[in-house]
């Protein structure tokens, strides 16, 4: 891609509730455009990098054998009544009427319509266990949206559900899942710590938030220090049991606000290790049983052909909301630095081009073209502006390569450039093997 063909206004121009860095920098960027409170589009360098989370975020449901599908963002009401949700959900449900006056809902999640589902299509335990996911935008009226894409009205989400014969095996679905959240955000570049949690309206009595360490995050959290230093990279899985794993990666004291009791802090956690700070809530899974099963009337037949509830659980990710997280995990001052798994290009080649002077950007052409054909993603600065202004604008975009095509480049050998690293003058082949790795 050539920058002069990119759709990326790049703005200085502010509006002052944007308040917190990662809001700041996704306007300045041209990320997203606000089209009405908390309700943004995802202009084609936000789009690409959400989409880089998502397909991440897919790759590691799929990989335990979760089922993608595709919900509605539309529910009718009568799911929900049967749930009792419609009324508990109170003002933060946006309702719609079609035009025979049919009462209808934008879904802010989808236990009530997966539930339905299931029903009608699975009766035996020999269908079980079964995991199901969708990524689809959801809307939450909100009272307060702020923070641009970390609490919106309108969110992209992964939900999954999974549904089990008993308590033991749905326990078991919920044990899978946590660790494939642990892999997830590490596949993310982020230390997400999983945290006791409240269940809220989703319900239930298991419940773990994932949390990214941040002060701007929204919810108060409190935690044993030590949590910070367990790493996926070194744990050794093998020959433990899922349960084990999970226990692993959440024995040591970590909860949220709701679940936190002062006597119980300062009983569990030694005063030096206790951590008391904010965080962004990226996940969010709840084991709640037959709480829709039942009142939904979603049975199956059992081993000994007696109907029983299915047990199910939910498990969400705010893809929207990493893309925000992810900025605030990262970023130093002005500059974005987007993980490699996820960043909107692998490479820019930077080209000091004037009216006299196309022979550099003859150059760098030839690179592009040679690292498209190795497959890397390469992003070419063909705009005719000063050099300090190009690289004040790949600062705040945030390509994790550089390669600057100017008066030092040589006849083959290039200055190439990794975010906070020194410039290395490298050769094409070089060049090329740096980014392979
Ligand atoms: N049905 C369950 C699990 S699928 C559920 O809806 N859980 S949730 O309410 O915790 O939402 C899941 C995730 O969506 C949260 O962890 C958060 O990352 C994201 N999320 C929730 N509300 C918003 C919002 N208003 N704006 C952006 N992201 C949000």
């Amino acid at each position: 891609m050539y920058l002069s063909n990119l759709f990326i206004p790049i703005t200085k121009d502010l509006p002052s509730e944007a308040k917190i860095k990662s809001h700041q920098l996704m306007l300045r960027a041209g990320m997203i455009k606000q089209s009405a409170a908390g309700i943004y589009s995802w202009l084609p360098l936000g789009f690409k990098i959400m989409k880089k989370i998502e397909q991440i975020v897919r790759e590691e449901q799929n990989s335990i054998g979760a089922q993608e599908m595709l919900m509605p963002t539309i529910q009718s009401s009568e799911i929900w009544k049967e749930s009792g949700r419609y009324e508990d959900y109170g003002q933060e449900m946006l309702r719609i009427k079609d035009r025979q006056g049919r009462e209808m809902l934008y879904g802010p999640t989808n236990e009530e319509l997966i539930t339905d589902i299931f029903r009608t299509s699975m009766k035996s335990y020999k269908s079980l266990p079964q995991i199901l996911y969708h990524i689809q935008w959801k809307f939450r009226d909100e009272i307060r949206p702020r923070f641009g894409v970390m609490r919106c009205r309108e969110f992209y989400m992964k939900d999954a559900y999974s549904f089990d014969l008993n308590d033991e095996d749905a326990k078991n679905s919920y044990n899978k899942m946590f660790f494939s959240y642990i892999k997830t955000f590490n596949r993310l570049g982020l230390k997400a710590i999983p945290m006791a949690a409240e269940t809220g309206p989703i319900g239930g009595d298991l419940s773990h938030e994932f949390v990214i360490l941040a002060k701007t995050g929204e919810s108060q959290v409190y935690a044993d220090k030590r949590i910070l230093e367990i790493d996926l990279d070194e744990y050794d899985a093998s020959n433990k049991s899922l349960d084990k794993m999970r226990k692993d990666f959440s024995s040591i004291y970590a909860v949220t606000d709701e679940k936190f009791k002062d006597h119980e802090f300062n009983k569990l956690v030694k005063k030096e290790d206790q951590l008391k700070t904010k965080g962004i809530e990226v996940g969010h899974i709840f084991y709640f049983s037959d709480k829709y099963s039942k009142p939904l009337n979603c049975l199956i037949d059992d081993k000994q052909g007696k109907k029983t509830p299915v047990r199910m659980g939910s498990y969400g990710i705010g893809i929207s909301r990493l893309v925000g997280a992810t900025i605030e995990a990262n970023y130093n001052n002005e500059i974005m630095k987007w993980p490699k798994s996820i960043a909107p290009f692998d490479v820019v080649i930077i080209v000091n081009i004037s009216k006299s002077n196309k022979e550099n950007l003859e150059k760098a052409e030839k690179i592009y073209k040679e690292l498209k054909k190795q497959n890397i993603d390469v992003l070419l600065d063909d705009v005719e502006e000063n050099m300090s202004n190009k690289f004040k604008k790949h600062d705040l975009i945030g390509i994790p390569y550089q390669i600057i095509i100017g008066s030092k480049t040589e006849q083959d050998k290039f200055e190439f450039k990794e975010q906070n690293s020194k410039i290395q003058i490298l050769s094409l082949e070089n060049i090329k093997s740096q980014l392979k790795k």
